[in-house]
């Protein structure tokens, strides 16, 4: 295997770095007038510019000479016709395969997988159109009011993302409440307003093993036999999605009430398959589906376009530009929009587990810096909380801006005020301001010489901060779909251009392991002798107050 460091294009773009390190944004604006139009891609849900980035000509097409020589669309093809790519699992990888909205068929082991793709939305609307109808009844003959989504990380994060941004695309004809956390304290505090007779918990998980997600569904169904004093209470009000048939109905749901989830598809890609059947329940299935064409239309734009006008392709090689060339440690996710306030945290589980990693497809280590750490908050509030951190530390923090044109909820005066905030940061970013401009701002507003000589240095901005800018038209089940599957495919193209299997997630197993162990001591009192002395000590602090 080709090692990516000794690509032309890598070599190329490791000097090129170097150089254009001396330059300024601000100064590559003032020389090139058409720099917007260059750098901006306008897609129908929305416009990615990607200009505020400290890039030029010659590093957008060593860039893209760097997908070319990666091989991007080779990969893209073998991904999209279901070859075996997450190769340490085995696994194709096809999340894509469940928003196919075209005829052809999509063979895999001998099947055509659109076939069960369709059943399972067949099913999923069946169920989601009962429930939300008032035709499917608890126990007690009453209409279900509330569905509890039981299910952590990539059985969580997508669907519950995904409900709050389009929360006012409900009808609210179910409220729709999400427990991840095994902490007693979440589910507690959603079950304590809810009518057993009137609930539905949805246990999603691919595995059927996840001990919290067990455990949680576990609490559930006493707190819901507690109530119908009666095991058969449990076929009403208890559905699973889970690719683990035999474990669910030894769980005790009905085998009729599981929806399939398959290999092919990876947790943190799943919100598109069942595990989106909360989204359904809360939006209606036709709402469902106008996320799955807006995914499958970015899917269209991503396959069919060339290389230097594709969305998620410039957005990945931007990301390498920015981490791997230039340095960057983290990146924020900073939505300017009420909407899109789990963004952040749904692409920092899509990105860190699928790229964080260190060795390379064929097992040696990584010498480059893979991806970056993603965080992030809505916008206005990180201005009001770290953006000083972005202005003015040492460390550059490229960051995503993303905002929407007109607002779902329209409140007089409000968006203009969140809109001029959004447009102005990227440009403060990107700009700065030197001490020329400070001091002669300063004296302008008739401040002493002591006083500019003091404070001048610390109101410097160095500016040079790269940001992208992704101004959607509007929030809407279909936009949504678009923006999310922009992501995922960045997100690839990133693990093919940096040689990372993107599609397994090793490093969460390790202390998943050691968990389960230390929870059997926790229950028999007996430790065992191999925990290091501060997990030793730890431990024993902690059973000295529980014993
Ligand atoms: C996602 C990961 C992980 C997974 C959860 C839940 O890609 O694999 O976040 O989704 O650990 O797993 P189950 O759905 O199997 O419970």
């Amino acid at each position: 295997m080709q090692n990516r460091t000794s690509l032309p294009s890598w070599k190329k773009l490791t000097s090129h770095a170097d150089e254009i390190k001396q330059q300024h944004m601000s100064e590559l604006f003032k020389q090139d007038p058409k720099r917007f139009e260059k750098f901006s891609i306008q897609l129908a849900p929305f416009l990615v510019d990607y200009s505020k980035n400290l890039i030029s000509d010659s590093t957008m097409d060593l860039l893209i000479n760097l997908a070319i020589e990666s091989d991007v669309e080779a990969w893209r093809e073998k991904m999209f016709n279901g070859e075996k790519i997450n190769r340490t699992e085995d696994r194709a990888v096809l999340h894509t395969a469940l928003r196919n909205r075209s005829e052809t068929p999509l063979i895999l082991e001998g099947k055509d997988i659109n076939v069960d793709v369709q059943l399972a939305l067949d099913k999923m609307k069946k169920f989601s159109d009962k429930v939300r109808q008032g035709l499917w009844k608890g126990y007690s003959g009453k209409r279900i009011t509330d569905v509890v989504n039981i299910g952590v990380g990539g059985s969580n994060l997508g669907p519950q993302m995904v409900t709050e941004a389009l929360k006012q695309y409900s009808d609210n004809s179910v409220n729709v409440h999400y427990v991840s956390n095994v902490d007693g304290t979440q589910i507690a505090n959603v079950l304590r307003p809810l009518n057993p007779e009137k609930v539905l918990f949805i246990v999603s998980s691919k595995t059927f093993t996840t001990t919290e997600t067990m455990t949680n569904a576990k609490t559930a169904m006493k707190w819901l036999v507690s109530s119908s004093f009666d095991q058969s209470a449990i076929a009403k009000h208890f559905v699973a999605v889970s690719s683990n048939k035999k474990n669910a109905t030894e769980f005790g749901i009905d085998e009729e009430n599981i929806f399939d989830m398959w290999d092919w598809v990876g947790g943190r890609f799943s919100l598109w398959s069942a595990i989106g059947l909360p989204i359904a329940i809360d939006l209606g299935f036709e709402r469902f589906i106008e996320l799955l064409e807006g995914a499958y239309e970015l899917d269209q734009h991503f396959c069919n376009t060339p290389l230097e006008e594709n969305a998620p392709v410039i957005l990945a090689l931007l990301s390498v530009w920015n981490c791997t060339f230039l340095g960057a440690q983290s990146q924020a996710i900073l939505p300017y929009d009420q909407s899109l306030h789990m963004l952040s945290a749904y692409l920092q589980q899509a990105e860190m587990e699928s790229n964080g990693k260190s060795v390379a497809w064929d097992g040696k280590s990584i010498s480059y810096s893979t991806v970056p750490s993603i965080w992030g908050e809505l916008g206005i509030n990180g201005q009001h909380a770290f953006y000083q951190y972005l202005h003015q530390s040492n460390n550059v923090v490229p960051a995503d801006f993303i905002g929407s044109v007109e607002s779902v909820t329209p409140v007089q005066g409000h968006h203009e005020t969140l809109m001029a905030n959004f447009f102005a940061q990227t440009q403060a970013l990107m700009q700065g301001v030197d001490e020329t401009q400070v001091r002669a701002d300063l004296k302008a507003k008739g401040r002493t010489q002591d006083y500019i000589d003091k404070v001048a240095p610390h109101k410097v901005h160095k500016g040079n901060r790269p940001t992208n800018t992704i101004l959607m038209k509007r929030i809407s089940p279909r936009s949504l779909g678009s923006l999310i599957a922009l992501y995922e495919h960045k997100i690839f193209v990133q693990g093919i251009i940096l040689q990372i299997c993107s599609f397994d997630q090793w490093g969460v197993e390790l202390g998943k392991g050691l968990a389960n162990n230390i929870q059997e001591e926790l229950s028999t009192g007996q430790l065992s002798e191999q925990h290091d002395s501060s997990t030793t000590g730890l431990i024993n602090f902690y059973q000295s107050y529980t014993k």
